[in-house]
């Protein structure tokens, strides 16, 4: 049974998404970072970087245990681990399409919900920086979407990894009606019963 540390947030439902997706039992271990659960000891050792989600795998690819962090990792991980969602003749466009979330989708929507959801008062400059690149990344995914039913033409880990961030588009004010696209393959994967499983681990919100 693979352990599970995650936190109600995109990138830790990333995982629980693939988890329930692939069929794999696993075991939740909720890190509240809320609470700054992620600086615990037991926590840092499995991921130094502090940061949600990470996995412990009891049975890694030598037999021994594996743990592992960054989310896309993970993804990459349990997609060779079961083969499933990463179609090898389309390997390096699930790849291309994985980087585009992990090093675009995820930081500056992250960023966006930082500035624009601030306890204290909201700061225009950042709100509208990173409000106006996560439009851009909608129209990237929107113009791709018009071309192909799902980011690396089938479904894959690419589409596992940005899912949870653009369920969180009123989050960062992003009317999903202007992107038809992204809309109709939204609506797709958010009637996948694995989704919507997996968009509750650990708690609904
Ligand atoms: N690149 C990392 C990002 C992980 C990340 O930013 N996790 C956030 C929650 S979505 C976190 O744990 N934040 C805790 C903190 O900032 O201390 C991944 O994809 O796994």
């Amino acid at each position: 049974m693979i352990d599970l540390y995650t936190w109600g947030t995109p990138n830790g439902r990333k995982v629980s998404v693939m988890l329930e997706e692939c069929g794999l039992p696993y075991k939740v271990h909720s890190v509240n970072i809320g609470k700054d659960e992620q600086f615990r000891p037991e926590f840092l050792a499995i991921n130094p970087n502090n940061r949600i989600p990470a996995i412990v795998d009891p049975e890694g690819p030598d037999g021994k245990p594996l743990p592992l962090f960054e989310s896309g990792a993970i993804l990459i991980y349990l997609a060779e681990k079961t083969g499933k969602f990463y179609p090898q003749k389309n390997k390096y466009i699930v790849l291309q399409w994985l980087m585009f979330q992990m090093g675009g989708v995820g930081p500056m929507f992250g960023q966006a919900h930082h500035f624009m959801r601030a306890k204290k008062d909201e700061i225009p400059y950042g709100s509208e920086r990173y409000g106006n690149e996560a439009k851009r990344l909608y129209g990237v995914l929107d113009k791709r979407l018009s071309e192909a039913a799902y980011l690396a033409d089938e479904y894959s880990i690419a589409d596992i990894a940005t899912y949870p961030w653009v369920a969180r588009h009123e989050w960062h004010r992003v009317d999903l009606a202007a992107f038809p696209h992204v809309k109709r393959w939204y609506d797709a994967i958010a009637s996948r019963s694995a989704v919507a499983r997996g968009m509750q681990i650990p708690f609904l919100n």
